[in-house]
């Protein structure tokens, strides 16, 4: 319990220190000027008390000997690991000249802005690159953008850009369970996600499992057997990468056996006839042969999914690393719309950011609001891969990743000069194929990178190092779905470490050339918040959270018959026919497929049949670790002692025909290359599919050239490739969907 004399500070929770999508309401205890523990706020309604292991060791995160608490610049060549401090002046200083001097010489557009998945990080880093004039925002090396855009992107192409929808588990009600509003979903299918790892996208595991409590029956989709597989009705255990098939599968059911929601299809969809022809091509009998899926389990799945109203979707990751992740996103999206699950209670209900407030601009829309339309299109003209996909031109601002690394190799259309890099691990887990990254980037005239931590990355590649604060040392908003949220700064920065937002708003003013018109982080801050009638003191005197007032467009439910979707204020959808787009003309002014269809890896046992002799095993990495966060996370005692080494899961038959026990140190190796990692023996992997958890390094390794910390000997990505992306520009390489062979180290286990 805490002590009387410990100050209790209410904040919301996000990067940096416990990683996560999540934003959990928190209680952070502060005793003379230090963190002495966190819990979880009750009052919370999204975590209600709870915290995950990551939250509650965040005092080891932010006292850690080996955070990096002044800025520092390298002294020797890129990768010896020599630094000497400096003062934030000559770091801002340097920064600004080598900047400038770049736009002058070879324009704005040849310096990239490199985060990582969704942190707090969106909002200061568009800002700082916006100022600067360059339209190349990235997740660098994360191969066809393959997490939540394609995903998004399908929402956006069938139900708008207001249309993205989440299952409804009360989330967006602040009485939530209790709410007269709200039904619990009698069936919430789970596809390709696993919530007992992590807060995926904003969404909680705990709030299914309350769901269950009050009636929800689950129906699984994974090939791997999980804690919410085996509290199943139904699990489709399918081929990794096949979900495409499995999605038309079901549609076909639905709609042969007329199960579908005819009162919403006439009404509110477009396009049904066309979906009709088209999924003709994939009867269940056909699809088991694609997937594996028994063809009755499919059939079963699917109808009592369409017959169950309401009954919710929940998808994961690997949906977009699927060679087309973009289309098969487009069929799973499909199943809620025949089915008429939108925004009702119980179904898919509609996601909107809080009070209609942004972090900072993402969309195109956004952007032409606030900066014209002349300035995004000049932007989407230089944007690195727009012109080789409408879908990166039209949609959300981001560059291709794989068009990315072949413009770095060949400086064509234009040179890649500098990079800056916030929030993201590129050489130790987010890239796909990190040597190729590290051989490119290496090469860079000038590199920002803004961490904790020295990583991989900051090792292989930082001329200047700007040391970020933790989650308690600083202020920040969340927007991120519900509700509207503050972090609230709990203790004074460690060392000279300052926040995103400080060294974003610093830099933008030394660099941008029209001047910015915030002279401080609050009240950049307090511009935002304006839009949702609110300022950060309102805020933080309420206990650090507010959900949207009744009647607010960001507030459930069918908000389509209200007219609360589209700008016209018209009932309908903000697509071009106003309606559920099941053959969506968005996709098809992109010069995409407008209707769903399957696509088979580019590396499987039926696209590849000479190479699966080889490699017999279909590889799946990157499922989730509910103790890490992607690479982070690897010093912390508590943290590592759950989980202390890169591990391969493999099922106990195939293990022991090939010798191999638990805990062997095993290679896994492909047609790419080769890791280092420990035997996981288990049921409950299938047969041939071999899981390895990605962004291991191990810190306590000597982290100079040409070790980074042992980055090449167990990171899973250097059996992973670039150029696979779909034809969008979005979805697929292989992450979650590849070849390789298992080969035991002799000598076995250490
Ligand atoms: N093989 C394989 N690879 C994958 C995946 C997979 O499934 N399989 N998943 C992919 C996916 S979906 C994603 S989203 C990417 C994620 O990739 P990244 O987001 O790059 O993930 P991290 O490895 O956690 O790197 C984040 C870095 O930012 C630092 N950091 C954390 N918080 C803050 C902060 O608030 N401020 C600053 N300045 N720094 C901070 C951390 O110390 C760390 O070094 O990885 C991708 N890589
Ligand atoms: N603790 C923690 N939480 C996190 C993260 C983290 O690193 N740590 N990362 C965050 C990020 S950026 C992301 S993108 C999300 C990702 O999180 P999720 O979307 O949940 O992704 P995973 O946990 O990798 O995989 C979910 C399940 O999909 C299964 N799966 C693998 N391949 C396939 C397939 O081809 N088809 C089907 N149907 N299933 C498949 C796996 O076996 C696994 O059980 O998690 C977020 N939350
Ligand atoms: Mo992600």
């Amino acid at each position: 319990m805490a002590k009387s004399t410990d100050q209790k500070i209410l904040s919301t929770l996000w990067s940096a220190g416990c990683g996560s999508h999540g934003g959990c309401g928190c209680e952070i205890f502060v005793k003379d000027g230090k963190v002495t523990r966190i819990e979880g706020d009750k009052n919370h309604p999204w975590n209600q008390g709870r915290l995950c292991a990551k939250g509650l060791a965040i005092t080891q995160y932010i006292y850690h000997k080996d955070r990096v608490l002044y800025p520092l610049k390298r002294v020797g060549e890129r990768g010896e690991g020599k630094w000497q401090r400096i003062s934030w002046e000559e770091a801002y200083g340097t920064i600004e000249t080598r900047l400038k001097d770049i736009r002058a010489k070879h324009g704005a557009e040849s310096v990239i802005f490199c985060q990582g998945t969704g942190r707090d990080i969106g909002g200061p880093i568009t800002f700082l690159m916006y100022a600067y004039g360059s339209p190349n925002w990235v997740q660098v090396g994360l191969a066809g953008h393959a997490c939540y855009t394609p995903r998004l992107g399908a929402m956006a192409a069938t139900l708008g850009p207001s249309g993205y929808c989440v299952a409804d588990c009360s989330q967006f009600l602040e009485e939530r369970y209790e709410s007269k509003e709200w039904t619990p979903p009698k069936y919430i299918i789970i596809w390709a996600q696993n919530f007992t790892a992590g807060c995926h996208d904003g969404f909680y595991g705990h709030w299914i499992v309350d769901c269950m409590k009050r009636g929800t029956k689950l129906i699984s989709i994974d090939p791997r057997s999980t804690w919410w597989t085996t509290r199943s009705e139904i699990h489709l255990q399918n081929r990794p990468g096949t979900d495409g098939a499995t999605a038309l599968g079901m549609l076909n059911v639905i709609i042969n056996e007329n199960l579908y929601d005819k009162k919403f299809v006439e009404k509110w969809c477009y396009g049904f006839e066309e979906l009709r022809k088209r999924v003709q091509e994939y009867p269940p009998e056909k699809v088991e042969q694609i997937t594996g899926v028994p063809a009755h389990l499919l059939r079963q799945a699917a109808k009592l999914y369409a017959t169950s109203k309401p009954s919710a979707i929940q998808w994961g990751e690997p949906v977009d690393a699927m060679p087309a992740g973009s289309v098969v996103s487009q069929a799973i999206t499909l199943l809620w719309c025949i089915t008429g699950n939108v925004d009702n209670p119980g179904g898919n209900v509609i996601a909107r950011n809080s009070h209609g407030v942004t972090t900072y601009p993402f969309s195109s829309a956004e952007l032409s609001e606030l900066y014209g339309v002349d300035l995004v299109k000049r932007l989407n003209e230089k944007r690195i891969g727009a012109n080789d996909y409408p879908m990166i031109k039209g949609f959300r601002g981001w560059v291709q990743p794989d068009v990315l690394i072949n413009q770095m190799e060949t400086g064509k259309p234009y040179p890649v000069k500098g990079a800056w890099i916030q929030t993201s691990n590129i050489i130790g887990g987010q890239a796909a194929d990190p040597r190729r990254h590290y051989n490119a980037m290496k090469k860079l005239d000038f590199i920002v990178c803004v961490d904790l931590f020295q990583t991989p990355t900051t090792m292989a590649l930082a001329d200047i190092f700007l040391p970020a604060v933790s989650i308690a040392e600083k202020e920040s908003f969340r927007t991120w779905w519900q509700p509207l949220g503050v972090s609230v700064k709990a203790i004074d920065a460690l060392g000279e470490c300052k926040s995103d937002w400080e060294i974003n708003l610093e830099m933008a003013k030394r660099l941008a050339t029209t001047p910015i018109k915030y002279n401080n982080v609050r009240e950049l801050i307090d511009s935002r918040l304006a839009a949702g009638n609110t300022n950060f003191e309102k805020l933080k005197a309420k206990g650090g959270w507010e959900f949207p007032p009744k009647g607010h467009p960001s507030r459930p439910y069918y908000r389509y018959e209200k007219g609360l979707l589209r700008k016209d204020g018209k009932p309908g959808f903000e697509t071009p026919t106003g309606k559920c787009e099941l053959y969506s003309k968005t996709f098809e002014e992109w010069g995409l497929d407008p209707l769903p269809y399957y696509e088979e890896p580019k590396e499987s046992p039926i696209a590849t049949p000479d190479l699966s002799k080889k490699y017999p095993f279909i590889l799946t990495t990157g499922r989730r670790s509910p103790v890490f966060f992607h690479s982070e996370l690897r010093m912390i005692p508590w943290l590592r002692e759950l989980d202390p080494w890169p591990v391969a899961e493999i099922n106990d038959k195939a293990a022991a025909s090939l010798g191999i026990e638990n805990n062997d140190w095993v290679y896994v190796e492909n047609m790419h290359g080769k890791i280092k990692v420990k035997a996981k023996v288990t049921p409950t992997a299938p047969a041939n599919v071999v899981t390895v958890p990605h962004g291991w390094w191990l810190p306590e390794t000597d982290g100079k050239a040409p070790n980074f910390f042992s980055t090449w000997d167990h990171n899973v990505n250097n059996l992973t490739t670039m150029g696979n992306q779909g034809k969008s520009g979005f979805g697929g390489t292989n992450y979650r969907s590849g070849l390789c062979r298992l080969v035991k180290i002799q000598g076995g286990k250490e």
